[in-house]
């Protein structure tokens, strides 16, 4: 190997050859390979921008994990919402930016030897990028732009770095080709390190060089970001009031027992789960719905239409199917829109259909077994959120709610469109992935207070939490278990609906110790909920929540 050649060059001050010979053939690698990197940084900030300012969901990164998030098999989706929660996708696009980086040093390094050799592999990178971006159901011609842009930028800026570094070596030795272009055929001595044999000069050009880039890259990726969240704030619209309003929220139990999930989940604690990278806007102006498929009129509703429709308005608790026993996926709100079935009588709905198709803007599909979506249950397309637009987070300016069906198949935000087709005809999104087509959510309850494993003072202490058993009764009873005892039950906070989640306190005498508590639901229709543990995999979790907690 090149590290154990014996010096082919006479080393400055002396000194073992072969140890600094390898010395400062590590630098000079490390040097190349963070070239390599900076330059990638250059051109994803570059990209980034220019996406932020033409179709922000196809900057290169994010098209990258998008397909990587549609890629991913579902058990190793589950296994990252179990292990990784909500900072899933967090980790999925810094996995991904580690894997670009360690390749945009490899990239570096061969621009050492070979100019071209890096850029090529720079272009491939983006390659995939521009790929998976334009891949995307919706995609346009428009969105490679961004890629060819972080492309371009990227191997501008290793260029630079290339010219910098060659230019300051080169000139030490009269006479020679400069540039990246010129060093190309060159095989040159590993030995020579750009920075450690630089003259003082050039050397610092190469630093300098550098620091301007690394500037440049910072510079482009925070007005991106301020460009996005420019473009993403709130649309000003006053909705109208319902013409069939919800009646008014008792007081639950929120002031009477500290930790206790409040009745309504203010917007901004709401759960979000979506595939999504990015917060997609959307303009209500621009915005249709469009009914078509097994209907007699196909129909094409603006946000205006909606707002002259009779709205309706809903207390309605909602859950993600990959909630496990106890899990956060779960949310409560007032949501106002028009019935479902209003905008389908006016499409007329032939016989063949079984399934609503929805379609959001990217193309993402959900499907929704029509009986159940028009059995009499407040389904809607929403447009309000506790008292205010949807926010962009849960679909603004619309997305359909159907209570008593996990959000997979029933929560389409963004929607654009509703098909009535059948599951023999299409499929969609998570239904592709092996998920059930119909899956109502099961009933379940879930401890608030205390935390799993905390550690509470001995003496009078609340436990409480929430209930649901959405279209089976509602709740009738919340019962709680301490070390394995006798079932005693709960006391229930209000009331609000059978769609809505139930709010449960019980009065604990703590004593010193370690203790297990567990709770569970009976519905109104008396049905016990199941011990029988289930995964969220393939129709929503099933089990009691037993958690351990320290007293004294
Ligand atoms: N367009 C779109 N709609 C979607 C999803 C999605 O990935 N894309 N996820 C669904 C899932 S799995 C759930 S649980 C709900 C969550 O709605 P929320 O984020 O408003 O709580 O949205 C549903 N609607
Ligand atoms: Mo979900």
């Amino acid at each position: 190997m090149e590290g154990i050649l014996p010096c082919r060059q006479a080393i400055r001050g002396g000194g073992p050859c072969r140890t600094l010979d390898m010395f400062a053939r590590i630098r000079t690698a490390a040097v190349w390979g963070l070239f390599g990197v900076l330059a990638t940084l250059v051109g994803i900030a570059a990209g980034h921008l220019v996406s932020a300012l033409l179709v922000p969901s196809s900057s290169p990164v994010l098209a990258v994990g998008s397909a990587v998030i549609d890629a991913t098999p579902t058990p190793m989706k589950e296994w990252a919402i179990r292990n990784f929660g909500s900072k899933d996708k967090t980790i999925l696009v810094g996995s991904v930016l580690i894997v670009v980086l360690l390749l945009s040093a490899v990239a570096g390094l061969l621009a050492r030897r070979r100019f071209r050799n890096g850029a090529i592999l720079q272009v491939v990178l983006v390659a995939v990028a521009a790929y998976a971006a334009i891949t995307r159901p919706t995609a346009g011609a428009e969105d490679l732009v961004p890629s060819l842009v972080t492309a371009a930028a990227g191997v501008a800026a290793l260029g630079v770095l290339a010219r910098l570094a060659h230019g300051r070596r080169t000139a030490s030795v009269p006479g020679a080709p400069t540039g990246p272009l010129a060093a190309e055929d060159r095989l040159e001595s590993p030995v020579e390190s750009p920075v450690a044999t630089a003259a003082g000069a050039s050397r610092r050009g190469v630093l300098i060089g550098a620091g301007v880039l690394a500037v440049l890259a910072a510079a482009m990726g925070e007005a991106g970001r301020a460009i996005r969240s420019f473009r993403a704030r709130p649309e000003d619209i006053t909705l109208p009031a319902a013409a069939d309003p919800a009646p008014a929220l008792p007081v639950g139990l929120d002031d009477k027992i500290p930790g206790i999930s409040p009745l309504k989940t203010p917007n901004k604690d709401f759960y979000r789960v979506d595939t999504r990278l990015d917060t997609p806007v959307l303009s209500a102006a621009d915005w249709t719905l469009r009914i078509d498929g097994d209907v007699e009129n196909e129909l094409t509703f603006t946000f205006d239409d909606l707002l002259d429709m009779e709205l309706i308005e809903r207390d309605i608790t909602m859950t993600c199917v990959s909630n496990s026993v106890g899990g956060p996926y779960l949310g409560s709100a007032t949501w106002l829109g028009v019935r479902l079935t209003d905008l389908l009588d006016r499409a007329k709905v032939g016989t063949k259909a079984d399934q609503i198709l929805s379609t959001d803007f990217d193309g993402m599909k959900i499907s929704t077994p029509l009986d159940l979506a028009t059995d009499g249950r407040d389904a809607m397309i929403a447009i309000g959120m506790n008292g205010e637009p949807l926010p962009r987070a849960h679909g603004f300016p619309a997305r359909m709610i159907v209570p008593g069906l996990y959000g997979f198949i029933s929560g389409t935000k963004w929607v654009t469109r509703l098909t009535l087709t059948t599951y023999a005809e299409e499929t969609a999104y998570w239904t592709d992935r092996k998920w059930a087509t119909d899956a109502p959510i099961k009933m379940s309850s879930r401890i608030d207070t205390p935390r799993a494993l905390s550690q509470i003072d001995a003496g009078k202490q609340f436990i409480g939490g929430v209930a649901w058993a959405q279209q089976a009764g509602g709740i009738a009873k919340v019962q709680v278990r301490i070390d394995g005892g006798a079932w005693t039950d709960a006391t229930l906070g209000p009331d609000v609906n059978n769609d809505y989640w139930r709010q449960w306190y019980y009065e604990w005498d703590a004593k010193p110790g370690r203790h297990s508590l567990a709770v569970r639901a009976v519905s109104g229709e008396g049905e016990v909920q199941s011990a029988v543990r289930a995964d969220p995999f393939p129709s929503g979790s099933s089990g009691i929540q037993d958690i351990f907690v320290t007293v004294g």
